[in-house]
């Protein structure tokens, strides 16, 4: 059975109600997991209030602030992580950023920095969550991220994000490798595309879409809840053997051909 109960899951990324993570932070919650989850601080508290009156229904434990880029406030955050609640179970990473401008066009046009900021918030932020989390996951855990096809494949326009979901998906395995003699497991999911915040601003999403409902072998896309039931498994320990590994969760898209 699924079974996460007296286990505490910190979810980052949750944006609105459409965002991956609300569909997974639901999951957890559903299997009895006790929830922490945070909000990106911005000058007039927007975020802050919107992810609190989203999460109201899964009484999580923790709401806190959390910007990957900056050091002092992700320390604050795992202090206060370790201070609630004492240890930590399960940890999802769901965030990424790349500068809107090179989501398109030509790859090689991306600046320096605008590559060097996509690859410090999509890929070198797992590896800091982890650096953290190792001394708080002190009976095992379960370290998850999400990843895309673009990292592996190239995908129209996804280029840097590309480069930095392919960075992010070798991070797991390095981490799963230095982890797994504590029990601590580092898995990915590769979404298949779903509208949220983060794609609906990308162009062609819609044909996309469509291009899965009649190319995948499932016939359709996939569901914030099957990405989230998938995370549920991936954080119990019905998946205890399992590490290092991207799972897809996109409709079978991924093993074919044409
Ligand atoms: C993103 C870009 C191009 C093609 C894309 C996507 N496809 C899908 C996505 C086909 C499914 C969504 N995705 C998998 C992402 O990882 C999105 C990341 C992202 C999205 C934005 C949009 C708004 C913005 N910056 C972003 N940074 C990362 O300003």
């Amino acid at each position: 059975m699924l079974d996460l109960t007296g286990k505490n899951a910190f979810v980052t990324g949750i944006a609105n109600n459409r965002s991956i993570a609300w569909g997974i932070a639901q999951q957890l919650h559903k299997a009895g997991a006790n929830i922490g989850v945070n909000y990106l601080p911005d000058e007039k508290g927007r975020n802050e209030k919107k992810v609190r009156q989203l999460v109201e229904p899964i009484n999580p434990s923790l709401i806190l602030p959390c910007n990957v880029q900056d050091d002092a406030l992700m320390a604050e955050m795992f202090n206060a992580i370790a201070e609630k609640w004492g240890k930590l179970d399960i940890l999802i990473h769901c965030l990424a950023f790349a500068n809107k401008e090179y989501l398109g066009g030509d790859y090689s046009n991306v600046p320096r920095d605008a590559f060097l900021n996509c690859l410090d918030i999509s890929a070198y932020s797992l590896t800091h969550f982890a650096h953290f989390a190792k001394p708080l996951m002190t009976e095992g855990g379960s370290i998850l991220t999400l990843s895309y096809l673009g990292g592996v494949k190239v995908m129209p326009n996804y280029n840097v994000m590309g480069v930095a979901k392919s960075a992010l998906e070798m991070s797991v395995r390095y981490l799963a490798a230095e982890l797994g003699p504590q029990n601590i497991r580092v898995n990915g999911i590769s979404a298949g595309p779903i509208r949220t915040l983060a794609s609906s601003a990308v162009g062609g999403i819609l044909d996309m879409i469509k291009h899965m409902d009649n190319t995948a072998p499932l016939k359709r896309t996939v569901t914030q809840q099957e990405v989230g039931n998938t995370a549920a498994f991936l954080a119990s320990d019905l998946s205890s053997g399992i590490t290092g590994q991207i799972i897809y969760v996109d409709a079978g898209y991924e093993i074919m051909g044409m």
